[in-house]
């Protein structure tokens, strides 16, 4: 880890990392930044009043604030967004001065994908930055499945696809460093292509 670690701090002005963590409505988000946040997670959670409260009581209008240290020398700050499109206002707020970010998609729910297609267009064109879909509630995944996702998001082939379970603190830890490897060898690409 040391080594992906130095690798960051050397492409970066500091040891503080910016990660945002999107994705559609009730996807697990606030859920995944709760699991693996050393601090209490500041979220702004409402009661959720019309249709979608079937689903789940309380949705994040604004934002989740995490932070997980990787070690001594790197932090990450995890920013969540809100997964309801009428909050869309706070992606571009959020996503500013992003190291990378994490696209949750719920695997158990079909119209979770689709969803994700705009809000990945949307971070797309805001930043130039690597990413990783994670899979939520996904009991493994196998190879048809992950083609289906690729071409649903349009995917290139070195942007991973990890499936996790956003309640298990291994299982978030292995999606941060999926995402964080994707950033290492974004900026140490970026680098040689200056050299
Ligand atoms: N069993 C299980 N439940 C989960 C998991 N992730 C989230 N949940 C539950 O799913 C519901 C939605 O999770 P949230 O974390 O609120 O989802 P969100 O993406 O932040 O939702 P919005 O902010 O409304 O977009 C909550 O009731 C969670 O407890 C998971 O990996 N496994
Ligand atoms: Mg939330």
């Amino acid at each position: 880890m040391s080594a992906t670690t130095n690798r960051i701090r050397r492409r970066t002005a500091g040891t503080a990392v910016k990660i945002v963590v999107t994705g559609p409505f009730a996807a697990g988000k606030t859920t995944l930044i709760r699991t693996i946040s050393e601090i209490t997670v500041l979220s702004t959670e409402k009661g959720i009043t019309d249709e979608t409260r079937s689903r789940k009581t309380d949705t994040t209008v604004a934002m989740d604030f995490g932070r997980i240290t990787i070690d001594r020398d790197l932090v990450l700050y995890l920013f969540g967004t809100p997964g309801q499109d009428r909050f869309d206002f706070m992606w571009e707020i959020l996503g500013e001065g992003m190291l990378g970010y994490v696209l949750l998609v719920d695997a158990t729910r079909p119209d979770s994908l689709d969803e994700a297609i705009g809000i990945l267009d949307a971070f797309r064109r805001m930043a130039r930055v690597p990413f990783v879909v994670g899979l939520n509630r996904a009991e493994g995944m196998d190879e048809a499945e992950e083609e289906r996702i690729r071409k649903t998001l349009d995917l290139d082939p070195d942007v991973p696809v990890v499936p996790c379970d956003a309640t298990d603190r291994e299982s978030v830890k292995a999606v941060l460093l999926a995402l964080l490897y994707a950033v290492v060898d974004t900026l140490d690409g970026a680098a040689a292509a200056q050299a």
